[in-house]
């Protein structure tokens, strides 16, 4: 299973960082590339192509203001898109919008934007996943499950 996360520059890199490590903490191999929709579309498209043929099974594109990289990766596979809004001198609403309003047919998962999405999009990429390999959704289960234990633990000792 092999997760592709595609950024639109270097600059998405510290958020996308968040994506990295959570689909680590499940076991999933991933490869990261930098590339443009609009600073390098052929070498894009070439890659899309390469990351379907080599194993990929999800795309994860984060990218800011006209924040058109998933809808283009979407545009060029069938596999499943999920869509990080960077953030941008708008606020990122430029890119959630971008991102958001794709024309039917072309879909593609968008998430929150900045960091909350790139976790959210790695979780996500897991839970497709989990279809396919069932030790994922054991995983997943696993990790709500401390989810559950540690807001509990925050009711042990409140101050004000
Ligand atoms: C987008 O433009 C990138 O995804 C990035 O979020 C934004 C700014 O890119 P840089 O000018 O920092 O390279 O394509």
């Amino acid at each position: 299973m092999k997760v592709s996360i595609i950024m639109g520059s270097d600059s998405d890199l510290p958020t996308m960082k968040d994506t990295a490590k959570t689909l680590e903490e499940f076991g999933i191999q991933y490869e990261i590339k930098i590339l443009s929709a609009h600073r390098t579309p052929e070498q894009l498209k070439e890659y899309i192509k390469q990351a379907e043929e080599t194993g990929t099974e999800v795309f994860i594109a984060a990218a800011g203001g006209a924040a058109h990289l998933a809808g283009v990766v979407a545009s060029y596979t069938t596999l499943p898109v999920i869509g990080v809004p960077m953030d941008s001198p708008l606020m990122g609403l430029d890119s959630i919008l971008s991102m958001l309003q794709m024309p039917p047919g072309i879909p593609v998962g968008v998430m929150s934007k900045g960091l909350w999405g790139a976790k959210n999009a790695a979780i996500f990429a897991v839970q497709i996943l989990s279809l396919k390999y069932p030790e994922l959704k054991e995983k997943l289960q696993q990790y709500k499950q401390k989810m559950v234990s540690n807001v509990l633990e925050k009711n042990k000792d409140i101050v004000l």
